[in-house]
């Protein structure tokens, strides 16, 4: 946009929107949101005081003991010893040399490259991306498979309904929903505040909206969570607040009751599925001896039998639509509920009618639900990796600790490799993973860690070499992403701050010392690949009949929309019209409620239908020593970790530290008042918090969004492992079962007290000692 009184107003995105960046003589001032969003997200404003503020790491950093002592186990020196500012052609070569020490010496797959996280939006500097075609270029890395988002449901949906991606991108529109949805169930809510992202960048935020025309269209909706704020006030939701990891059992209780009354659709049961008799006798008690009915299900939910056998009836007798939020899945054995939710949908028989069925995690991110066609963009190519060792996503802390042990995973058994090296760009494992106690212990052991960041997180403070990365707003970019009809150009809007760096740039300086430039670049910069990455652009959209302007045209402009109709979306309307035509990637073709192939791997807790297991941590039975639940859900003020420094964040803080939700009844048998600071803690850890007292959560339940970041207090404190309310210091570290390992953080019990302990300063936002090189 046009320079005024000095100002210029560039456009960038991220993946919480679409945003004008109001830049002052080269400082940025504002991010205002993009003009043609009717419901920008504020959490871009966050990033204004931090850009350029105290914990921007603007040099090249070293750890103390690892450039004193060299590689090696640093016996609690990560995360504790001071850094060291080195010039970036000191830190080029002692990265490359330590490179080819780790290559040379164990091989490449040595290398922990799996690198998880959501770095920033922009589809040429995908920071997880460019690491991993460096690594490529060098001979591969041991990599990560699945995502720590819905790792259960990425492995065990391929088995049920043919394919995982295709059916959480297909979901049913909020256009249709609010058309022809009767009742409208949403297990763990659909949580407004999650669908201000999509990975990749949003231009128009549309969830809002979606949510109040179906309220104003009179969907009635159930709220399935502990948490009543799950759903939008204004939807008037019915509240079934259950035991927090008992979906599995409801909704057992609920097909028992659609069986006993006869209201399942046996004709769409044989049609479009295979096994349902599995399931029905698993129900039915033939199995186990156990009937799963409603009052089963009432000792299992905590929710009266009467309102459950009354919520099935509900169901079956109008247009009804089954959401099932992707926390689901985060939670011990959390290959079940979604198996079970789509058991249940197929004896409801409404999959593939508009408003009916199920639906994957409305507004888990802005383009559940949206009905845009999105404008398919092009990614880096990474690449081929010739090594074969990998982990499940969230088997970090294990791979560190069992070199050489086995495990378990969707059907095979593999053996953790023996890392020396961790290299990172753009994720935060000391925000992602659980037990971070134990992780930060593992974390010690391997010879190097080196991480690209931006700021002074704790993933930077545990890094052995910091490189200092350049954000979002200082390099020029291409961001689309699905559901979404924008395609945008983001223009860098200030210069990279002190000596930082773009990803591409830094591993382009590694790559040409390693002698694999050529193969990392191939001879492009930055804006030629640009250019490619339009280009190929334009052919695929060419190919679904969008027409993009010239590059020139585009970059002027800062913005293309794709103004083709909108098609109402219909999940797996194809599927039900024409089920042999269109079968589904599945070996039987059909939906299925047993799989022959699940079974066959002979995992007990995972017998190949839908299966309650009782979790290893929930409410459903006494607990005298850790007697309330925890749920560590999305933060509503940011993404993740990110920006948690940030004005934005920082204002959500009670006194500097994370607010945890708690009950008034659970408050007051602890003495426990608004705003008391207290001290959450069970056998893996303590968090200090500051209270929140309402009856928004179920008694015995405790909501702590993730995203604080881990504050470890200094050594001899004894009792607290965060001292800032990171809930990641509680969470179990256990795979959800041996068929996903995906991670099971939703699944913690804990108890809350009030912090009698010794004064803590906080130093989570605080830079670590850093000391230039002398002499
Ligand atoms: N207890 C609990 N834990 C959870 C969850 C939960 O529900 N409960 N949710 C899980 C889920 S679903 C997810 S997806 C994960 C998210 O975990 P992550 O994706 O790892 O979290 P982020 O904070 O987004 O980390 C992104 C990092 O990339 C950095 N970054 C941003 N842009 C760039 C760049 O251009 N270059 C480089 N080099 N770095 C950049 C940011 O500063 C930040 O440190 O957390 C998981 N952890
Ligand atoms: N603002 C913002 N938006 C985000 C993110 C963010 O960090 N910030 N992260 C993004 C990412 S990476 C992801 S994967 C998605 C995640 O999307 P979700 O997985 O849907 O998000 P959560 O907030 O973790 O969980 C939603 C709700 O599930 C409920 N819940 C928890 N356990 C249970 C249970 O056992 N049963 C039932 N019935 N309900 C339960 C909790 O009350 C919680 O509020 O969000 C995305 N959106
Ligand atoms: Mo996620």
């Amino acid at each position: 946009m046009t320079s005024e009184h000095g100002t210029k107003k560039s456009l960038t995105s991220s993946h919480w929107g679409t945003y004008r960046v109001h830049t002052k003589s080269g400082k940025l001032t504002a991010l205002e949101g993009f003009e043609r969003d009717e419901d920008p997200s504020p959490i871009g404003q966050g990033i204004v005081d931090v850009l350029d503020g105290p914990m921007r790491i603007k040099k090249p950093m070293v750890r103390r003991g690892w450039l004193e002592n060299g590689p090696g186990n640093a016996e609690g020196g990560r995360g504790a010893d001071e850094f060291v500012e080195v010039s970036w052609s000191r830190v080029i070569r002692l990265v490359v040399d330590e490179l080819n020490r780790v290559r040379g010496r164990y091989g490449n797959q040595a290398i922990y490259g799996g690198s998880y996280g959501w770095s920033s939006a922009g589809r040429f500097h995908h920071a997880q991306s460019q690491l991993k075609r460096f690594l490529n270029s060098i001979g591969g890395y041991t990599y990560s498979r699945n995502t720590y988002s819905y790792a259960a449901a990425e492995v065990t949906l391929p088995y049920v309904l043919g394919d995982f991606y295709s059916m959480v991108n297909g979901a049913t529109s909020w256009d249709v929903i609010k058309e022809y949805t009767g009742l409208f169930v949403a297990f763990g809510g659909a949580p407004l505040r999650n669908g201000q992202v999509t990975n990749g960048g949003v231009g128009r935020h549309v969830q809002q909206q979606g949510m109040q025309e179906a309220a104003a269209n009179g969907v009635k909706v159930v709220n399935v969570s502990p948490l009543r704020s799950d759903v939008l006030e204004e939807m008037n939701a019915d509240w079934f607040a259950i035991y927090p990891g008992s979906d599995v059992a409801l909704l057992l209780g609920i097909a028992h009751t659609l069986h006993e009354e006869k209201l399942a659709d046996t004709g769409f049961l044989s049609t479009y599925t295979v096994g349902y008799e599995r399931f029905r006798d698993y129900f039915l008690g033939e199995t186990d001896g156990v009937v799963k009915d409603s009052a089963w299900a009432e000792r299992k939910t905590g929710m009266p039998a009467a309102r459950i056998r009354h919520l099935a009836r509900d169901m079956a007798r109008q247009r009804t639509m089954i959401s099932v939020s992707w926390s689901l899945t985060r939670q011990d054995n959390g290959e079940q509920p979604y198996w079970a939710a789509i058991a249940v949908a197929s004896m409801l028989g409404q999959l593939g009618l508009p408003g009916g069925g199920i639906g994957f995690g409305y507004s888990a991110m802005n383009a559940i639900g949206a009905n845009y066609q999105g404008i398919p963009g092009a990614a880096l190519p990474q690449g081929k990796n010739p090594v074969k060792s990998f982990i499940p996503v969230a088997r970090i802390t294990d791979l560190l600790l069992n070199p050489g042990a086995q495990f378990e995973y969707n059907g095979m058994t593999e053996t953790y490799p023996d890392i020396k090296l961790i290299y990172w760009a753009g994720g935060n494992p000391f925000h992602h993973h659980q037990d971070l106690v134990r992780m930060r212990a593992a974390w010690q052991k391997p010879d190097t860690v080196i991480v690209h960041e931006w700021c002074w997180n704790a993933q930077a403070k545990h890094a052995d070499i910091v490189l200092p990365a350049a954000t979002f707003l200082e390099r020029n970019d291409i961001a689309s992403s699905s559901r979404d009809p924008f395609l945008i150009y983001m223009e860098k809007a200030v210069e990279p701050a002190g000596q930082s760096l773009s990803d591409y740039e830094i591993f382009s300086k590694l790559a040409e010392e390693l002698g694999a430039r050529e193969a990392f670049t191939e001879g492009r910069d930055e804006e030629q690949w640009l250019k490619v990455f339009y280009d190929e652009t334009c052919e695929k959209a060419g190919n679904s009949g969008i027409d993009l302007p010239s590059f020139e045209d585009f970059k002027a402009k800062g913005w293309f929309e794709n103004l083709m109709p909108n098609e109402p979306q219909v999940l797996m309307k194809a599927y039900r019209e024409d089920p042999v035509g269109n079968a589904l990637r599945t070996p039987s073709g059909k939906i299925e409620i047993f799989s022959e192939t699940v079974a066959g791997f002979g995992y007990e807790e995972c017998p190949g239908f839908p299966f309650w297991n009782e979790p290893k941590e929930w409410l459903g039975k006494e607990n005298p020593e850790f007697p309330m639940h925890l749920i560590s859900n999305q933060p509503k003020n940011k993404l993740h970790s990110q920006l948690d420094h940030g004005s934005l964040s920082r204002k959500s803080k009670i006194n500097g530290r994370e607010p945890v939700v708690i009950h008034p009844e659970d408050a007051k048998i602890r003495n426990i008042k608004q705003n008391s600071l207290v001290r959450i803690y069970n056998g893996r850890g303590a968090c200090l918090c500051s209270a929140v007292v309402s009856d928004e959560v179920r008694v015995g339940v405790l909501q702590l969004s993730t995203g604080a970041w881990f504050d470890p207090p200094q050594p001899g404190v004894l009792g607290v492992s965060c001292q800032h309310g990171n809930p990641n210091v509680l969470t179990r570290d256990e795979g959800t079962s041996r068929l996903a390992q995906g991670p099971s953080a939703l699944s913690c019990l804990v108890e809350i007290e009030l912090y009698a302990g010794e004064d803590l300063a906080l130093g989570a936002f605080l830079p670590p000692a850093i000391s230039s090189e002398c002499c």
